[in-house]
């Protein structure tokens, strides 16, 4: 790493050390998990260059932006509409956190039995290793399930501007016009953040925008329904987690890029296994960077996984937003329409979601579920129980996984997932 990403570190007030500690892992883990695989797309290599640089070049690019009049967004749900913050001339990052870090002290803030995703933002906060979370004028916090609802409480206090968005629960006219009311108030707020009022004009090209990146990464979600598949789960994974912190447009034209070389690759059928090879949807929780435990456990236990019903995959980027309309009313009820339509476990009762496992099953040629929750996540563990009765009665082979960030339990999930690989084959 460069010196002038260690004063760039110190600006933005990281614990070098702790930092310095983090990179090694995240390096560790990027080169045993993720260069190890065999048979990568060569495009593949863009995706390492930004995991190589997503601490350094990246958060220069959002420095710099920062010292143009710029302001970053930050936020940790797919619910922050990103149309509304591109309008605004601001930056949206994504902020969850995939690895436990400073759990003592997280610990003296919120429970043990906090799911660890929310530990983990913590740890990035109180560890002083997140230069995203550091770079961003705004936090917004929503209110989803109630570990991060109340934890938004406590995390008040730790950063420099935090906003609340609240959301329905329901899929109601009522919980629409919730949201309807929220998607305004951020509006407003955003627009006073950054001082650029949002025009019909910022407004549809930022809709264009996320479209996009949407369609890109679509795009190479359809490209895995071929048999064998020609790029492995954990690579898809990746692209999905990088959604969230990359220039849009970049990100849109690399994944592209991919999805050319797919395509020959399909036609050639060429996999990144034989064709044989058991297919693997994955379900459940969103995995965030760097949670790829599981997706490497089923990706070395013979199988593959063909899709991720999850929101670091198809739940926030299955539909586009309507960008037809020609005042900002129309457009803020296109983006309502497009969020309400997220299935997230948070929502009750929520049939779209039950769905939308058996459809993306059918589509991806699966031949498994694997429902992945994190230990204490209520929403998707109590949704897991009902999720794998459904599929059951439609006899669907369903593995249900409950873990979390430590490596402790890598044995015993090996066994789980070898036995149920096994049993498709
Ligand atoms: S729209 S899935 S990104 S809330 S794992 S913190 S639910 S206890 S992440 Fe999510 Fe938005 Fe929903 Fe998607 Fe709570 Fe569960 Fe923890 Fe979770």
């Amino acid at each position: 790493m460069s010196e002038d990403y260690r004063s760039m570190w110190k600006d933005l007030g990281l614990d070098l050390t702790a930092h310095d500690a983090l990179l090694a892992v995240l390096g560790k883990g990027y080169q045993d998990i993720y260069l190890s695989q065999k048979n990568r797309p060569e495009g593949m290599a863009y995706f390492d260059f930004v995991m190589s640089e997503v601490h350094g070049l990246r958060i220069k690019e959002l420095v710099d932006e920062k010292q143009a009049g710029r302001k970053i967004i930050g936020s940790y749900c797919v619910f922050v509409p990103e149309e509304i913050v591109l309008a605004a001339n601001a930056t949206l990052v994504g902020l969850c956190s995939g690895a436990d870090f400073a759990v003592e002290e997280v610990e003296k803030l919120l429970p043990r039995n906090t799911c660890a995703l929310i530990k983990s933002s913590f740890g990035f906060k109180l560890g002083k290793v997140c230069p995203y979370l550091e770079s961003a004028d705004m936090v917004v916090g929503e209110n989803t399930c109630d570990g991060k609802k109340k934890a938004y409480e406590t995390l008040n206090a730790l950063v420099k501007k935090l906003y609340v968005m609240d959301l329905p629960q329901v899929k109601s006219e009522q919980g629409k016009a919730l949201l309807k009311a929220e998607y305004n108030r951020f509006k407003t707020e955003v627009e006073k953040l950054t001082g650029v009022p949002i025009t019909v004009a910022s407004l549809k090209q930022a809709i264009q925008t996320v479209n996009a990146k949407r369609a890109a990464i679509h795009r190479l979600s359809s490209l895995r329904k071929a048999n064998p598949s020609p790029i492995s789960g954990l690579d898809a994974l990746l692209a999905n987690q990088v959604f969230f912190y990359d220039n849009p447009a970049r990100f849109t034209e690399s994944v592209n890029k991919i999805c050319d070389e797919l395509e020959k690759r399909i036609a050639r059928k060429q996999g990144v296994s034989p064709e044989k090879t058991p297919r693997i949807l994955l379900s459940g929780c969103p995995m965030a960077v760097p949670n790829w435990k599981l997706p490497w456990i089923i990706e070395t236990s013979g199988a593959v996984i063909v899709g991720e019903e999850s929101c670091v995959g198809e739940r926030g980027t299955r539909n586009l937003t309507d960008n037809s309309g020609n005042t900002i009313d129309d457009l803020m009820n296109a983006i309502v329409d497009h969020y309400f339509k997220v299935d997230c476990a948070i929502f009750t009762p929520n049939p779209d979601r039950f769905n939308h496992i058996t459809e993306m099953f059918e589509t991806y040629k699966a031949d498994g579920v694997i429902h992945y929750s994190l230990q204490f996540c209520q929403p998707y563990l109590m949704e897991s129980m009902p999720v794998e009765k459904a599929l059951e009665e439609k006899n669907i082979p369903t593995l249900r996984i409950e873990t979390d960030y430590s490596m402790e339990d890598v044995g015993q999930l090996k066994t789980r997932v070898e036995a149920f690989v096994e049993q498709l084959k």
